[in-house]
């Protein structure tokens, strides 16, 4: 089976999130955050489950890096509950809160695996929430940059790596426009003020990160979907233009200096969720501050999008060219198995906007695998899903994508927002009620690709 070698400084690891691991939601100085709220609202979650107890990560991180380090990690992305140091939004600092971080950090060094930490994963202080409406308010902005200098002063001589936020997209549009994530918004309008305020407190906690931290690279993290038109029709090409502009470009654009997207912009206005003025919460300065150049981006990729027009009736539209499920593989999420969209997004990323470094910060799959008798979890479908993924993202390197590591999500079982415990992401196993960890397969699977730094691509299996 051809073996394709990475770089010698390339960086493999897991991805994780505060509210999705730690539980000790109560303790030790820690406030409510908005997902505590929000999942314990009745039927907000499938499973009427929250992250209370989770997979108790606040007090079993000794053994969770003792096992990242028995599985040969060479770097851990981690999230850091903003409730825990900041109990009121901003203001008063707690310090049991910086403990927890300076002790994991700490101990991470100690196990030769390198800190990504994210700054926002979703657990906004619930009392923001309360007294400003959270992101919906340009203050907020400004809270997390409070945010930011605190924790980064506290670990800046040891974290070298820093990603301001996890995923804008979903922070705005999952939690304002289709109200599955906290707080549950449903307003389209409101979306897009988060998302620009979000977009501004990444550019003004850049060079707080920088002063605090001597020597660190600073970066943001976008989900983005491959997007695609499901037939060669205009009507579907604009379908597919519009949903790019929604999911991808209106995060990169402004990102990588260009500014919201014109045609976004006023798809907006005739559809009437702007004024004609535009977006008016974007103040004069606010792009400058949001284009702040970044040291590397953070992609985080799960699948693709086939866009169908809802403008023209079916039987005007041509017949669709891309087929997705049943006849395509499929996770349990029902997101679609598509490696490719991982090279075309990491090559568009390098040819398009010029991202000068490249991080998968995330990328897995849910399948639900038990253990069998003998305590194994043959969780093939996920060895798959990652092998034909790294050898995706190897092939974009090959075209000269600065790809510079791969986190995959996620080292181990966790809450998975609004499908509760339902859906598991781990590539360790994790069972709920003893908190025993297993390796599943794929982790496994997953240390012989670090310890060789090559992966199979699996052609011989599939001749
Ligand atoms: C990401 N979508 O969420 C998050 O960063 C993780 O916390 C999460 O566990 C993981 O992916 C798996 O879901 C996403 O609808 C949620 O396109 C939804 C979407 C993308 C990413």
């Amino acid at each position: 089976m051809p073996s394709l070698r990475f770089p010698d400084n390339f960086v493999w690891g897991t991805a994780t999130s505060s509210y999705q691991i730690e539980g000790a939601t109560n303790e030790d100085g820690r406030s409510e955050s908005i997902w505590d709220r929000f999942a314990k609202t009745p039927g907000q979650i499938v499973d009427g489950t929250n992250g209370d107890i989770a997979c108790d990560h606040y007090h079993r991180w000794p053994e969770d890096i003792a096992l990242m380090k028995s599985l040969g990690m060479m770097a851990y992305r981690f999230s850091i509950a903003w409730p825990r140091i900041l109990p009121n939004g901003r203001g008063a600092v707690n310090q049991k809160g910086l403990d927890f971080y300076s002790r994991l950090v700490d101990g991470l060094l100690a196990a030769g695996i390198e800190p990504y930490a994210t700054l926002f994963h979703w657990d906004l202080p619930q009392v923001l929430q309360d007294q400003v409406g959270g992101w919906q308010h340009r203050s907020t902005a400004d809270a997390f940059v409070e945010f930011a200098d605190v924790i980064s002063r506290k670990l800046g001589d040891r974290v070298k790596k820093w990603i301001t936020h996890n995923e804008p997209w979903c922070t705005a549009f999952l939690s304002y426009e289709k109200g599955i994530h906290a707080p549950g918004g449903r307003d389209f309008k409101k979306a897009l003020t988060v998302s620009h305020h979000l977009l501004l407190s990444h550019g003004l906690a850049v060079p707080v990160l920088r002063q605090n931290c001597p020597g660190a690279e600073v970066g943001i993290t976008l989900n983005m979907n491959y997007a695609m038109p499901a037939s060669p029709s205009a009507a579907d090409y604009d379908a597919c233009r519009h949903y790019d502009g929604y999911f991808n470009r209106w995060f990169l654009d402004p990102l990588y200096g260009r500014r919201y997207p014109a045609d976004m912009i006023e798809d907006y206005i005739a559809l009437g969720y702007l004024p004609p003025e535009g977006l008016t919460v974007c103040k004069p300065g606010d792009l400058d501050i949001i284009a702040t150049q970044c040291d590397f981006l953070g992609l985080n990729y799960y699948s693709r999008a086939v866009l169908r027009s809802s403008k023209v009736p079916e039987e005007q539209n041509l017949p669709r060219t891309v087929h997705v499920a049943p006849l395509s593989e499929q996770t349990e999420m029902h997101w679609e198995v598509y490696p490719e969209g991982l090279r075309r997004l990491l090559l568009r990323l390098h040819v398009e906007y010029g991202v000068p470094k490249l991080y998968v910060t995330e990328n897995g799959a849910a399948y639900s695998t038990e253990p069998d008798k003998d305590g194994r979890i043959p969780d093939t479908r996920r060895l798959e899903f990652l092998r034909d993924h790294f050898v995706a993202a190897r092939r974009a390197m090959d075209a000269g994508a600065p790809l510079a590591g791969y986190f995959v999500w996620s080292l181990m079982d966790n809450y998975e927002w609004d499908r509760g415990y339902s859906q598991r992401f781990g590539i360790v196993w994790v069972d709920y009620e003893t908190q025993r960890r297993i390796p599943k397969d794929s982790a496994l699977w997953y240390k012989g690709v670090i310890a060789a730094n090559a992966v199979d691509d699996g052609s011989s299996q599939a001749t």
